[in-house]
Parts: C-alpha cells; structure tokens; sequence
C-alpha cells in the first residue's frame, strides 16, 4: 500500500494535476506540459508525510461500526438552500480547486457570517479566476486549494462581478485590488476523514454551516440513481487520473445503497470481507457534494457520496476534508503598492517593497507582496504539510505566479495593487524594487509606480509616486526610489 500512495504523490507533482473539466482534462491529460519544476526536497517530504498516513491506518482500525453519531449532530444537513450558499456553476478550464475554495465555500462563509444572501448577483459572490489566472500556467492547467487560500489570505478575493470569467490575464484596475484586499480568509484547516472516528467533527462542522471542501478521483467514477426520487449516489470513485475537488454541503446519515447485493442496507456487517467491520462496510451515511461542473452533471450538479469511499480510498486527499472561515471584519489595507507595468513574462518576476529614513539609499524594511515572491508563504499550523497542502504552488520557492504576459485583459499595461500594509509604521521614503528569479529576464516597462495610503474606510489618502518613470525595465531588474 506504501508504494502505491508514494506513486499517487509523485503523479501529483510530475504528471497530471487536479480539476477537470470534461473536455479540457483530455487535453490536460495528454499534454501535462507547462509543470513547474519538483522542488529539492520533495522525496524526503512525501515519505515523511507517508510515516504520518500511516500513523493514520493505525488509527483507523480501532474503528467499529455504529451511526457514528452521538454528537447530538442531526440526522440530516443540507447547506444548498440557505440563501448564503452560493448557486450551483459550471467551471471555466480546470478551475474546480479554486471553485471548491473560493466561489463556493469562501462565499458561503463571509455571506453567512453577515446574514447576507448569495443568490442576488455576481456582486453578492466571490470570483474564482483571479486565482486561477494567477496559479494556472493555462486553462487546462489544475491548481490546489490551498493555494487559492494562501494567495486570498495576502490579496483577498475579487467579486464575480469583477472577474466574472476565466483567462490568463489578471485583473486589471487599482480600485478593484483595494476592494479585494479587504475580503480574505480568517483561517483554514483539514479534517482527517478515513475512519468512523472522524465523523462526528466532520458532521458537526457541517451541521454548524460549514460547506466543505473534498478531493477524489474522478475519472471512471461510477454512478447511480437512488429509488424515490432521491438523486444520484456516487457508488464508486476512479482509481487512476488527477484528483478533482469538489464541495460538501451536508449529509444524510440514511441515504445508502445496497453494495455487496444482500438485500439489505447496512452497517454492521462486514462486506469486504477484512475481518472487522470499519467505515468502508458501512453501506448508509453518505455527504451531499455539491460538482464545479455544473448543473449538467448528476442531479442538478449535485451527488451523494458514502462516507465509506474515504475508508476504500487510495487517494491521500480524499482522507481529508478542507474548511476555511471568513474574516470577521472588512478590513482594509492601509498601504498598497499601485504599479502600472507591462511585461512579455511574469513568471519570473519578484516584487520588493521596503521603506527606510529620508536620506537613506537602501531600506532598512521590506515586504514581498505575493505572488511576486521569493520565499515560501508559511503553513497555517506547526506540523507537517498534508497530502492537500505538501504540492501547493506557494509551498515552493516563488514567485507563485504561473507563466504568461503581464498585462491587462485586453492587452496593454495592467494595473496592479499590491498589499504592503506591513511597511506602514515607517516613515521616510519608499523603495521599489523588480528582479527576475532564477535565472529569468525581465521584458518590457513600468510605467507608473506610486505607494498610496488609505484610511479606514479603504479611501485614498496619499499617493507617492516613484520618480524616474515611464522607463523600460532592466533585464536583471531595477530600482525606484520615492522623493
Ligand atoms: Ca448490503
Ligand atoms: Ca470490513
């Protein structure tokens, strides 16, 4: 089994990815070009994490069978008709990674937590493609949650309305970045979900209003129609190809399906023949999943999955769970960088910000807003990264940005705004500076850069220009400096 899910980890960094779309996952599947590079390191990491898994089968055997209850949970959850809950879309590309994490349980989140509804319109819900343009070499190309969580947590998160649609462009407007910058996550975790241990956490999470994010193998899943009108059950999951992620959005602990054909519908039997009876023989319990494919798929875009495919996974993701919260207050940054720039290649960019005295020709404080950063952002906990964060793009050394032009979506310079609250204490002057990492070229000009401050509400205050502008960037890169 070892080798197995050392196998399955190393698909994910060197082959095909997550997400899928039907028709783009066939080129994505043929092609799996555009990978960045597997960072030093990494075969030490995934054997690390495979000791902790396998901690986690240890664990898992002591499990018995029973409803899994007794967390005063109700029997039932469905989150699809709160009116915070955002509706069911198809995905553009292979964004579902950014749906999952973004449109679907980030909205639900900051709109539940306010009392507001996420039906009105696309200004009522947050925008998938920003993060997508900046982490997806193309539209075939995959991404991970996690990434999505980290870049929203630095930048926050546009609104459908304005990014209504996926492209490689990013979006353009400095207002719009200020905007965004005030929507971010609080905090987000993952949730083991392999053994009936983990149920009553991952029932309660949903019962107190927190859709879920889950991962499987999508491809040559099979599914079924429920009698009685119920829906469509997902009876099994694929067990080769890239993983896709798709949403919970609650759960139903009699919702079940007869699998080893003895005309009844069990828990306490032992199906699969192991010796013992643990999730993968229960035969009732099933999550309401919620696919970024849309309404087309299933039963208006929506399946239930038995609790018991997490135990019969061989997929490391699909033995966690993702949930992410709002930030409770809008709070807007204090100092953004606004750069108006047009460059033939990102993907190389790094962007540092930094401040220093009056008279000071070096400064003595600097940030690099992501993505346009050197270092790895940090994990959210202590321990040792998860099958669903150990490939995440921001885990490497960046700049985080997926290749392509900078520049607006029409083409042109775009205009950015970068979070660099961090530099606020400082007084004196601003320092700016543009390099190319790893060996890459910077192209083309910056033709305005200013830091500006705002104030509480997100209003402009100030704006400091850099001098020296328009000017064509230097190669290996360059420095403006403010009065
Ligand atoms: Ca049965
Ligand atoms: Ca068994």
């Amino acid at each position: 089994m070892s080798v197995s899910v050392f196998l399955y980890l190393a698909r994910g960094v060197s082959g095909t990815e997550k997400g899928d779309d039907p028709a783009a996952g066939r080129r994505k599947l043929a092609g799996g070009k555009g990978r960045a590079p597997v960072w030093p390191g990494l075969r030490a990491v995934a054997w690390t994490l495979l000791a902790g898994l396998g901690g986690l089968t240890m664990t898992s055997c002591r499990s018995t069978g029973g409803s899994g209850d007794g967390t005063g949970t109700p029997p039932n959850v469905d989150l699809t008709v709160k009116p915070w809950f955002p509706p069911v879309v198809r995905q553009q590309g292979n964004s579902c990674a950014q749906q999952a994490g973004l449109y679907y349980l980030l909205t639900a989140e900051w709109n539940r937590q306010r009392g507001l509804s996420s039906r009105h319109s696309p200004a009522s819900r947050l925008s998938p493609y920003q993060s997508y343009a900046m982490l997806a070499d193309n539209q075939a190309a995959g991404t991970h949650v996690e990434d999505g969580w980290q870049l929203a947590g630095s930048m926050g998160v546009p609104l459908e309305s304005e990014v209504p649609r996926g492209g490689s462009a990013l979006m353009h407007g400095f207002d719009k970045y200020v905007r965004a910058a005030s929507r971010k996550p609080d905090r987000w975790q993952y949730w083991p979900m392999r053994a009936a241990g983990d149920l009553p956490a991952v029932r309660k999470l949903l019962a107190s209003g927190h859709p879920l994010a889950c991962d499987f193998q999508i491809r040559g899943a099979k599914l079924v129609k429920l009698p009685d009108g119920r829906g469509t059950l997902v009876k099994e999951w694929g067990t080769t190809g890239p993983g896709h992620t798709m949403v919970y959005a609650g759960y139903d602990e009699l919702v079940g399906w007869d699998f080893n054909g003895d005309g009844k519908i069990t828990n306490d039997i032992d199906i699969n023949g192991d010796g013992r009876v643990t999730l993968a023989d229960w035969e009732r319990g099933a999550f309401l999943m919620v696919n970024p494919w849309g309404p087309g798929w299933a039963t208006g875009g929506k399946a239930w999955v038995p609790w018991r495919t997490h135990a019969q996974a061989g997929w490391p993701r699909a033995w966690e769970v993702a949930s992410v919260t709002a930030a409770s207050s809008d709070k807007p940054p204090r100092l953004m960088l606004k750069l108006l720039i047009q460059l033939r290649d990102r993907g190389s960019l790094i962007i540092t910000a930094g401040t220093g005295g009056r008279e000071a020709t070096r400064p003595d404080r600097t940030v690099q807003p992501p993505p346009f950063r050197a270092i790895p952002l940090p994990l959210t906990h202590s321990g040792t990264p998860g099958a669903w964060e150990v490939f995440a793009r921001t885990r490497r050394s960046g700049p985080f940005l997926a290749s392509g032009p900078l520049a607006a979506p029409g083409g042109g310079p775009v205009e950015l705004g970068l979070d660099v609250s961090d530099l606020e204490k400082n007084e004196g002057r601003f320092f700016l500076e543009l390099s190319a990492a790893g060996g890459g070229a910077l192209d083309g000009t910056l033709i305005k850069a200013s830091v500006v401050t705002l104030d509480r509400s997100g209003r402009v205050k100030e704006e400091i220009p850099f001098t020296d502008l328009p000017a064509r960037v230097p190669r290996s890169g360059g420095r403006w400096v403010s009065p």
